[in-house]
This record gives structure tokens, sequence and C-alpha cells, in this order.
């Protein structure tokens, strides 16, 4: 098939990136054009890697002239489609894979300065060896990437303690849809001159430029861990032992994920080495995590003490302490295996879903009562990142329906837990952002007035609408 790019804007690239930052070979494109869970299908006209900032900045600049769109992607681990172009192959994958630098630690400082395709572990590694702590922890970070963690405004597990990656980044290089290169890489902690334009990248998806590297914030390495898993009653349970545990243990609660017994039990029938940490099943559980910068501090002490007022209060009602390190792995195990569990049930239905913590019991509660009443038998996966208010609260089929009737009902399942996110004023989408799942849904739930803010930002710094067109706003400009 040929190119609907011309030959001499494909020469102009290959000679700024070289034949190594070209993909064109039909089968070694495949990787870039579907996500990891296979739900998003794409085609390209070519995938672009460039190896510096310069030479990206001239690709942007050659396809912004030619009026040529493209589709930042880092690790493709993202789950609601923003890194897969549309199916048209006219737009050029910019991958950043290749732009791999840790560039600086200042460690006076407490910074990392790293380029955007740093893979998120070799990051945590770095960090490590330099005697720090970089606390941002996902399933995906093997594969994810900082720049996919920034555009996303990445979460994950230890953002309770230490914030999501908008508050762990203090500076940013951009390329902008036109080419030019804004270096923001200040590594400052303070600085009120004007608008703090970092934060307008982040969490932009790549809609409004590619960020190629940030200073991102160091902190203490943590040297002591206790890990629990513990059996709840119920979902209240969960908010009371999480106040109770926040009291006593303060800042050292790093994690509280809490998961329903279906989703244990997806992991347990899926996941290759798993098994029930505990005798019997219960309704919902938690997996708290503890950490201390000192050596040997007293956190299983602590901990224990906790569990103890908690079983008093029947908040708790069976619990495991993790006695090694190979225990503890294994139930984050637990914990991580979810996602990749879930996908061997079929479809599902992904909803990321934020509501005050007070209140996660309730939104359970009524939104797994409207579904049942609605679509008997479906299957609630709900599990997630408690201390932030943050459900996964994933559907999958009911047992023995097909995956096509069930996939016919997604907008209308959708509609049930937007609306019911909305009457508790939650946000729609917590963490994963819009992607192309989500624009249409968020231009109903959202304010139209944000929306509106949204578009004229969009229409200021993407005039020509090259940038990541079909994501975050339901159809490019319009
Ligand atoms: P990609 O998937 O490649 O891209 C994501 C978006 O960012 C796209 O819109 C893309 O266009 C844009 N983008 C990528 N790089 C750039 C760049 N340099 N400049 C501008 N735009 C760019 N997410 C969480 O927040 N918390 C979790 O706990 C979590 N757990 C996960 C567990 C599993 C098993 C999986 C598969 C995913 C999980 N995710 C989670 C989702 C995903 O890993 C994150 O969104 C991650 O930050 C994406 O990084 P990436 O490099 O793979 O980005
Ligand atoms: C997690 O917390 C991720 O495990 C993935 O955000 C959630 O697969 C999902 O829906
Ligand atoms: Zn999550």
């Amino acid at each position: 098939m040929s190119s609907p790019l011309s030959h001499e804007l494909i020469e102009s690239i290959e000679r700024l990136v070289g034949p190594a930052g070209l993909v064109r070979d039909p089968e070694l494109m495949q990787g870039y054009l579907t996500d990891w869970r296979n739900a998003y299908q794409g085609l390209a006209a070519l995938v672009v890697r460039p190896a510096s900032t310069e030479a990206l900045a001239a690709v942007v600049r050659l396809c912004h002239d030619a009026g040529v769109a493209l589709v930042p992607q880092g690790g493709n681990t993202g789950l609601c489609g923003g890194s897969i172009p549309d199916a048209s192959g006219r737009q050029v994958v910019l991958s950043l894979s290749r732009m791999k630098r840790i560039r600086e630690i200042d460690l006076a400082n407490e910074t990392i300065t790293v380029e955007a395709g740093v893979i998120l572990q070799h990051l945590q590694e770095a960090a490590s060896q330099a005697g720090r702590l970089f606390p941002l922890s996902l399933g995906a970070e093997g594969s994810c990437t900082v720049g996919g963690n920034l555009a996303t405004n990445a979460g994950g597990t230890a953002v309770l303690r230490y914030g999501n990656m908008r508050e762990l980044t203090l500076g940013l290089e951009v390329v902008l849809p036109d080419g030019r290169i804004w270096n923001g890489l200040r590594g400052l902690r303070k600085d009120n001159t004007g608008y703090d334009l970092k934060h307008l990248f982040i969490g932009s998806e790549g809609t409004l430029g590619i960020i190629t590297a940030a200073v991102l914030k160091l902190f203490p390495a943590t040297h002591s861990t206790a890990t629990a898993w513990v059996a709840l009653p119920s979902a209240q349970a969960a908010v009371d032992l999480i106040g109770h545990v926040r009291s006593l243990c303060a800042d050292r609660l790093t994690g509280f994920e809490m998961m329903s017994r279906q989703s244990l039990a997806f992991v347990l029938e899926h996941v290759a080495g798993c098994s029930d940490p505990l005798d019997t099943p219960h309704p919902w559980y938690a997996l708290i995590e503890l950490r201390d910068t000192v050596p040997d501090a007293p956190l299983t002490q602590l901990l224990e003490s906790g569990l103890s007022h908690a079983f008093e209060q029947g908040w708790v009602i069976d619990a495991v302490i993790a006695s090694s390190q190979a225990q503890a792995a294994a139930l984050w195990a637990l914990r991580e295996g979810i996602s990749e569990a879930q996908n061997h049930e079929g479809p599902s239905l992904k909803h990321d879903i934020s509501v005050p913590v007070s209140r996660i019991p309730e939104f359970i509660e009524r939104t797994d009562r409207a579904l049942q009443q609605d679509f008997p038998g479906v299957r609630i996966v709900s599990y997630g990142h408690m201390g932030d208010g943050n459900l996964h609260y994933n559907i999958s089929k009911p047992v023995g329906h097909g995956d096509a009737p069930f996939k016919a009902q997604e907008r209308a399942i959708m509609q049930v837990i937007y609306r019911m996110t909305s009457a508790f004023n939650g946000s729609i989408s917590a963490e994963h952002g819009l992607g192309q799942a989500k624009p249409a849904a968020a231009a109903q739930f959202k304010d139209p007035l944000e929306i509106e803010l949204m578009r004229a930002i969009k229409r200021t710094l993407d005039p020509a609408g090259l940038m990541n067109p079909g994501k975050v706003f339901a159809s490019g400009l319009e």
C-alpha cells in the first residue's frame, strides 16, 4: 500500500532520525497500532522514533507544515486508547522509546532529570541507586514511560502518601505543536512568575504537545516495610479501617488498596502461582502497606496494634501480616493481577471513577443494585486505590453470555455508572484519562464551562488540531 505521506516528507524525516528511527514494515508497526489489551486498533502512515529533543522537534515542525497529525506514544500501556492512531492510516505515531537518558541527578536539590522515554521501573532503579526513592508505582511500571505517566497524570498505589505524577513534577521540556521547544526544566519548588504552564501539559494526553523530558522530585529511600492482607465484612469497614490506620500511622501509610471477592476470585482462577492467603472467602479485602525511612522501624507492631483495635470494632474478620519480602510480593501480586485476570473473562468494561472516600460504600451499594436490576448477572469487579477515593468499577459479562451481546450493552452500563458517579459529585475518569474511550462521556458529565475553557486552551496551543486528534475531545476541535 502506498503511503499517504509524500516521498519528500518521509525522506526528510528519515534524514532527521536515521533508518533506526523509522518503522514502515507493516508487521513491525503492529505493536504500535494496538494497545496492551487489544481493545483498540488503528493504522498509521509511519512510526517515527526520534533519539533527541532536537530531532523530535524538527519532525514535529515538518509534520506541522505538511498538515500531518501526530499521535505521541510511550510504553503503550494506557487503558483508554490514547496512544493508538485512528483508522485513517494518515496519522504518524511519534514514539519516545529511543529517548531514554537519565540526564541528571541533583542530590542536593533532591531531583532527577529524565527523558520522556525512560521506563518507570528504570527511573525507580536509578533513584534507588542514588540512595533515593522515586515513589510512583503501578502495575505497568515495567513498560510504561515517564512521558506517558506525565501525559496521563498517572496515579497508582502510593498516591496516598506521595501524590499523583503532577505532585511529583517540578519542570518539563515540551515540543509544541509547531515544533518550538519550551525548556521549562527548572528544578524549582517555588516559582510564582505567572501561570504554571507545566500543569497544562501534565494530564493533557498528548493533545497539547510532546513532553520530551522532566525534572522530578526525589524522596528519602524507605528502609522498613510492613504489609498486611486483611479480610473485611463490608466496604464501610474499609473506610473505618483506613481512617483508623491513618490516624495511627500518619505518613507511614503508603498504600491502602481495596478489592472485592469477585476481583480476587478472578486472580485465583487466572493468574498462575496465586493462592488465597486466608482459609475462607470474605466479601472484601484490603492490602495495607506501611513504610518508614528508618531501618528496623517497628511497623509490624504498629500494624498489629491497629488491626487488633479493628478486630474489636468488627471492621476486620481475618488478617495476614507478611513475614518476608517474598510474602509481601505475593500479596501485592494478588492486587496487581486483577487487570490481567479480568482480561481472561472476555471484554472488561472499565470505569475508573472517584468519589469522596467517605461515600465509597454507598456508591458501591447503590450502583451494584442499579446494575443488577438492569443487567442481571453482570460480574462487578470493584477494586482500587481506596485512600484516593478511586475505584476501578469494572464489569464482566454474566457467566455463559457471549461477548457481542455484552459489548452491545456497554453504553447503557456506562450510563448507569457515570450517572451515579455524577450524583455523588465524583469524576468519571480518576486515573487513566479520557483517551478515545471517554471524550463523549466527559462532554456529557463535565461542566460545559470547563469543556469550553479546555477547548480554548487546545485552540490556542494547537490551532491546526494536529496533536492526537480525537483524544480528550470528542472530534478534534469541532
Ligand atoms: P501510553 O499508553 O503510550 O500513552 C498514554 C497517553 O499519553 C496517550 O494519550 C499518549 O498519546 C500520551 N503520551 C505518551 N507519551 C507522551 C509524551 N511523551 N508526550 C505527550 N503525550 C504522551 N495507570 C495509573 O494511573 N495507575 C495505575 O495504577 C495503573 N495501573 C496499570 C496497570 C496495568 C496492568 C496497565 C496495563 C496499565 C495501568 N495503568 C495505570 C495505565 C497506564 O499504565 C498509565 O496510564 C501509564 O502512565 C501510561 O504510560 P505509557 O508510557 O504506557 O503511555
Ligand atoms: C490498577 O489500579 C490499574 O490496577 C488498572 O489502574 C485498572 O485495569 C484496570 O481497570
Ligand atoms: Zn489504578
